[in-house]
């Protein structure tokens, strides 16, 4: 068994500077040689490397900010991730923003058409270039997946190949109005964190899957945004909302998505170490954006 890591030094999804650094922190506190003591053989060979487009040849295109270089990005990050698959490499993404996620699930779907997702994080990501408020294009990527909102012809390379069945969300808990009647609208599955409170993590988890891969014979891509957890647990991330997962709860959603033998592809987001209070801050993101990613590997407490 492989694991190949896509390191994403990226940005451009959001405003916030230091984002892009995330993937090398966390490789430089080790999580290769980590998830080679789990038993994996590790192929990494260095952080992808992006085309650069300034942003006076990068207008906004309707509210969408930066749109020509996160549409090639993804798209470039679509291809390696599907190619991974192809040789049967479990891709694990680090970022850098979760727009690079509209590239790594590209990928896992091309490869795998009925894989499903498992989104975690405090926001749902489904904005469309119509309902967004910040224009950021890392709150936008669900949509494009599932071929909501408006065509734009720059990402006309994303297939809308996600049914909204095969899409389930944990931790929500800051969801905008327009976003809140996209998900109704469609249908879609979230456990938010008063689910969380309500059934535990343990029933919550088992319900998602449930939701999404009843017989648990389904591919699963599991995208990790960080700031699903509690700040005080997550604190270097560029959005960080109150009322979070604690470290055991996220910790939890890893170990029964590894257990379930089903997960293709995994993504950690929106590690930003420019953010927080201090050093000591930024060290225990990382640490737990490594120990997330060993969890969903195989990692258990006995
Ligand atoms: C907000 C925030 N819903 C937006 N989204 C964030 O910008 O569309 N996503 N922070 O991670
Ligand atoms: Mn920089
Ligand atoms: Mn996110
Ligand atoms: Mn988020």
């Amino acid at each position: 068994k492989t694991v190949a890591i896509v390191g994403c030094p990226f940005r451009g999804g959001q405003s916030r500077e230091g984002v892009d650094h995330g993937p090398i922190r966390l490789v430089q506190a080790g999580l290769p040689e980590q998830l080679a003591e789990l038993g994996w053989t590790v192929n990494y060979d260095g952080h992808h490397q992006f085309e650069e487009i300034d942003e006076k040849n990068d207008p906004p295109i309707g509210k969408m900010k930066n749109p020509r270089l996160v549409s090639r990005v993804c798209e470039a990050v679509a291809k390696v991730v599907g190619d991974h698959a192809k040789h049967g490499q479990l891709p694990l993404t680090l970022g850098g923003d979760h727009s690079l996620a509209m590239g790594t699930i590209s990928g896992t779907l091309s490869h795998y058409p009925d894989a499903c997702v498992i989104w975690v994080d405090a926001h749902a990501d489904i904005n469309t270039p119509e309902t967004t408020g910040s224009g950021n294009i890392h709150g936008m990527p669900v949509s494009f997946l599932l071929g909501l909102g408006p065509k734009v012809s720059e990402f006309a390379w994303v297939r809308p190949l996600l049914q909204p069945h095969r899409l389930v969300y944990i931790g929500l808990r800051d969801v905008d109005a327009g976003e809140k009647r996209i998900l109704k609208e469609n249908g879609i599955k979230a456990f938010s964190m008063h689910e969380v409170d309500k059934w535990g993590i343990g029933r919550v988890v088992e319900m998602a899957l449930d939701h999404v891969n009843p017989k648990r014979d389904l591919p699963v891509h599991l995208s990790f945004d960080v700031d699903a957890l509690d700040p005080s647990v997550a604190p270097s991330t560029g959005t960080p909302v109150r009322g979070g997962l604690t470290f055991r709860e996220g910790h939890y959603i890893c170990e029964a998505v590894y257990e379930t033998g089903c997960l293709v592809a995994l993504d950690i987001m929106e590690v930003n170490p420019s953010l927080g209070t201090g050093e000591d801050a930024v060290k225990q993101t990382v640490a737990v954006g490594c120990s997330l990613a060993r969890s969903a590997l195989g990692e258990t407490l006995l």
